[in-house]
């Protein structure tokens, strides 16, 4: 079996952990081998201090290597900061986003072979071949397509019209301010030229089953679904696509994802995120949705705009949480593919 996944980083490395842990389980109890591909979101990277970020692929590469800072989120495990504050003393890069110097050795690397000419997608391949991640994690792009965030801004105090708007990085409205200023839109400047990156259809394309982690739905998924070509793949996909809410009881999981939800005018509210990616009947994305336990009742209205519903517990405390969550992705990916869809 070929399964697919669209993540972003932090939910979607729990969530893909927890698949890649179901995966094996399942082999070892008899059932079919699996392969899992990642395509990992692209618009949190940036150019910072001369070196390349990407936040997302990084998050999804340590925490399957189990490298990761599970306190923090993000990062390294047992990291340091003598660079950083190197950095901060010649007055280069951010002083509120710090760069690790075990981060930085991964930054280092990446640019490198960048300036060789590699691709992102070779350079992820690279950085895949130190640890046995047991997945194939995909840049979704290899177009440069940063998140720029538009949000009005009333610094000047006079307020109401004649608040001026301006952008800026993802990354400083969501690490420096929080998501605290409202935010208007999201925009990928040139993401009109850029194309899924090699292998990222064709996995789509060539799955038994996609599934969409939980995942912040505008800026993860949402970014991923804004590069060309990604929709009509998972809508020509013979595989069943099923998504898991990032939203349980009207609030968000992690992150602040409700503030993204508010700036495209989409209710915080599991339902709402299902009908926002839309069914593949009608033109959208999703054949299943996948709800938390408190969700139930409110999803059953979910049958009439063609999406199949169905419960579990979404909380992923630790492996097995993650696990069985990822297992009731899968069970509601053979139900749907069971009817046909
Ligand atoms: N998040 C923070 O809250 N503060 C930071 O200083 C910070 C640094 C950082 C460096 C490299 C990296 O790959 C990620 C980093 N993050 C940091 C996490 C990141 O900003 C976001 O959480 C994600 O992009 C959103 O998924």
């Amino acid at each position: 079996m070929r399964i697919t996944v669209l993540a972003g980083g932090v939910g979607g490395a729990r969530f893909v952990r927890g698949l890649r842990e179901e995966v094996r389980r399942r082999s070892e109890a008899g059932g079919a081998e699996a392969s899992v591909d990642v395509v990992v979101n692209t618009g949190d990277d940036l150019w910072l201090a001369g070196v390349r970020l990407m936040p997302d692929f990084d998050s999804l590469l340590y925490a399957l290597a189990g490298v990761n800072d599970t306190e923090r989120g993000w990062g390294r495990a047992g990291e340091s900061e003598r660079v950083a504050a190197e950095l901060r003393e010649w007055g280069v890069g951010w002083p509120w986003f710090t760069l690790g110097d075990l981060d930085l050795g991964t930054h280092l690397a990446r640019t490198s072979w960048l300036r060789e000419g590699l691709t992102p997608t070779e350079v992820g391949e690279r950085l895949q071949r130190r640890w046995p991640l047991g997945v194939t994690l995909r840049p979704a792009t290899d177009t440069e397509v940063d998140t720029q965030v538009e949000v009005v801004d009333d610094s000047s105090g006079a307020g109401g019209a004649s608040a001026g708007r301006r952008t800026m990085h993802f990354q400083e409205w969501w690490t420096r301010y929080r998501a605290a200023i409202p935010a208007v839109a999201f925009h990928q400047p040139g993401i009109e030229q850029a194309r899924p990156a090699p292998g990222v259809a064709e996995a789509i394309r060539g799955a038994d089953v996609v599934l969409l982690a939980p995942s912040n739905p505008v800026v993860s998924i949402g970014t991923i679904l804004a590069i060309p070509g990604m929709r009509e793949a998972l809508r020509e996909t013979a595989a069943s696509v099923v998504g898991v809410s990032p939203i349980i009881g009207g609030r968000v999981v992690r992150g602040m994802a409700d503030a993204c939800l508010s700036a495209i005018g989409v209710d915080t509210d599991a339902d709402a995120v299902a009908r926002h990616y839309g069914s593949r009947v009608t033109g959208g994305i999703l054949d299943g949705w996948l709800v938390d336990d408190a969700d139930a009742a409110a999803a059953e209205a979910l049958g009439t705009d063609a999406i199949v519903a169905a419960a579990a517990p979404l909380w992923m405390h630790d492996l097995d949480t993650s696990a069985a969550l990822a297992g009731a992705a899968l069970d509601l990916a053979a139900v749907v593919g069971a009817q046909g869809r």
